[in-house]
């Protein structure tokens, strides 16, 4: 599925709404899909037809509901969405892991999954829509796009859905994280690529006098879009991901300025350099923080070439006070990941990442407790996993509870918790967007244990109260005559 089929899948489901009136890119879009990205539900996606001074059309709120989420992932007729995902990936570990009394044979022939990962892997093709347009030299000009100004007090227009392509020269892989660039001139972009991240770390791998090619890549299937935001560690390739989703190899065609390949199908790609050494005053940015980003110093892209395809649809997203689009995004890497969490922590049962939490600031999980410290040992190995480090509030509940349901939660935190007893403080690594802590990407955090304190080794002394709950045949009897008692 390309871009511009997604969009049709959209429109074809009743979940796009065109917006035929001239709208501003500077405020006026954002403060459009804000507003719409807060419905209950997340709202349609956006077609803003004729974004004022430009000829192309904007898409906004593409995943910002969970429906759109399920289909840009291809599960929307799955009856567990999201969860189908994360019930393949399960599958999958299991086939991997070896099989007592199996030979080695055995042992492949049993792995039909596994067998499917050659068929995931990226492709090479010679071309690709993404370049019926080919723009170099004197010709590259970043003002014909229509690159939206979001917020009031930021530091100019901003490109928010672009997938930054680098590779990492000591080991050849190829990285694809959404980043957002800003605008400084017709032909140099902020390269805002935050110190925890892939694209940081494979900058660091170029020498003194290396530049650093980048290719910022649009639209293309939207699995790659949301691969380009997952929490992936750094040997697990985006573009295999992607594969790994929609079960197909992306195929890839090779840049025009430099050696580096981005999806054949994309609407659009931004190529450039980063050259070394050079930083530039980045931001402030509004962002999904709720606030705005500090501005600081960050690497700059030089534009070489933007290619694009002959009607190409420009794909942008607002971040700003939860929830707003990103919040699918995030909600479909709760489910996704879960599996993978459990992987090394089987004691957790479900998660929760509450959208007002901005992803990073509050996890709850729901976990089966059978040793002393058990609670705490599952907050600090989360405090021990991926971009799970930067989580500011663990809350651990029971099994029995779900962590979703946030009044049940609230419930079990404010009467089970005694505070001095149940709450963990530490410190560690901060999402670099953080503003709470005095200390750049360094604060502490706190683990709540809302478990019930009743088993043996939680060495509690007093008697622990049951929960309340009517006997089943009391249940069974009142939902039979629930018309007898006139409602
Ligand atoms: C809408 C949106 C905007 C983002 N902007 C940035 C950004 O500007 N810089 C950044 O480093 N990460 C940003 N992220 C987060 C990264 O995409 C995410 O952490 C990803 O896993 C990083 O991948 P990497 O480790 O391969 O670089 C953004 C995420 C979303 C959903
Ligand atoms: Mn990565």
């Amino acid at each position: 599925m390309d871009f511009q089929d997604f969009l049709k899948t959209l429109e074809a489901a009743g979940e796009l709404h065109r917006v035929k009136a001239e709208v501003d890119p500077c405020l006026e879009m954002g403060a459009i899909a804000d507003r719409v990205s807060k419905e209950p539900g997340g709202g349609k996606a956006l077609l803003f037809e004729r974004p004022k001074g430009h000829a192309m059309p904007v898409l906004m709120n593409a995943y910002g509901s969970r429906r759109r989420m399920e289909m840009a992932l291809g599960v929307e007729k799955e009856a567990r969405g999201l969860d189908a995902i994360a019930d393949r990936i399960e599958k999958l570990i299991q086939e991997a892991m070896p099989k007592p009394g199996l030979g080695f044979f055995d042992k492949l022939a049993k792995l039909p999954m596994l067998a499917e990962v050659g068929n995931w892997m990226p492709k090479t093709v010679r071309k690709g829509i993404c370049q019926e347009v080919v723009k170099t030299g004197d010709q590259v000009k970043l003002s014909d796009l229509p690159i939206l100004t979001t917020w009031p007090g930021d530091g100019g227009p901003f490109i928010t859905l672009g997938m930054s392509h680098t590779v990492n020269k000591a080991t050849g892989h190829r990285n694809v994280g959404l980043y957002r660039l800003q605008v400084y001139d017709d032909r140099t972009l902020g390269f805002h690529t935050q110190l925890h991240h892939d694209g940081a770390r494979n900058r660091h791998g170029y020498g003194r006098d290396e530049r650093m090619p980048v290719a910022v890549s649009f639209g293309g299937d939207p699995s790659l879009t949301y691969a380009a935001t997952a929490p992936l560690p750094p040997f697990l390739s985006e573009l295999m991901f992607a594969g790994f989703l929609r079960g197909e190899g992306i195929e890839m065609v090779k840049c025009v300025s430099h050696d580096l390949e981005v999806p054949a199908d994309s609407e659009l790609v931004i190529e450039g350099f980063v050259n070394p050494g050079e930083l530039r005053r980045e931001g402030p940015f509004g962002d999904h923080t709720g606030y705005y980003s500090l501005a600081d110093d960050y690497p700059v892209l030089h534009v070489t070439a933007i290619t694009h395809r002959k009607n190409p649809v420009y794909p942008a997203t607002i971040v700003g006070r939860p929830p707003q689009e990103d919040a699918w995004l995030g909600y479909a890497t709760e489910r996704i990941f879960l599996p993978l969490l459990r992987m090394v922590l089987p004691e957790i049962r479900d998660m929760h990442l509450p959208a007002a939490g901005g992803f990073h600031n509050l996890v709850i999980v729901s976990m089966k407790k059978e040793y002393p410290g058990h609670a705490q040992k599952v907050m600090n190995a989360i405090w021990g996993t991926g971009q799970m480090m930067f989580s500011k509030a663990i809350v651990v509940v029971d099994e029995d509870i779900d962590p979703h349901d946030m009044n049940e939660v609230l419930f079990r935190v404010t009467s089970n918790v005694d505070p001095r007893r149940d709450l963990l403080f530490t410190d560690g690594p901060l999402d670099v967007l953080d503003h709470s802590s005095d200390r750049f990407a360094f604060g502490s955090k706190v683990g709540i244990d809302a478990t019930r304190k009743n088993k043996p080794f939680d060495g509690f002394r007093r008697e622990w109260p049951e929960d309340l709950v009517f006997p089943e045949e009391v249940q069974a009897k009142i939902a039979a005559r629930w018309k007898d008692y006139g409602f």
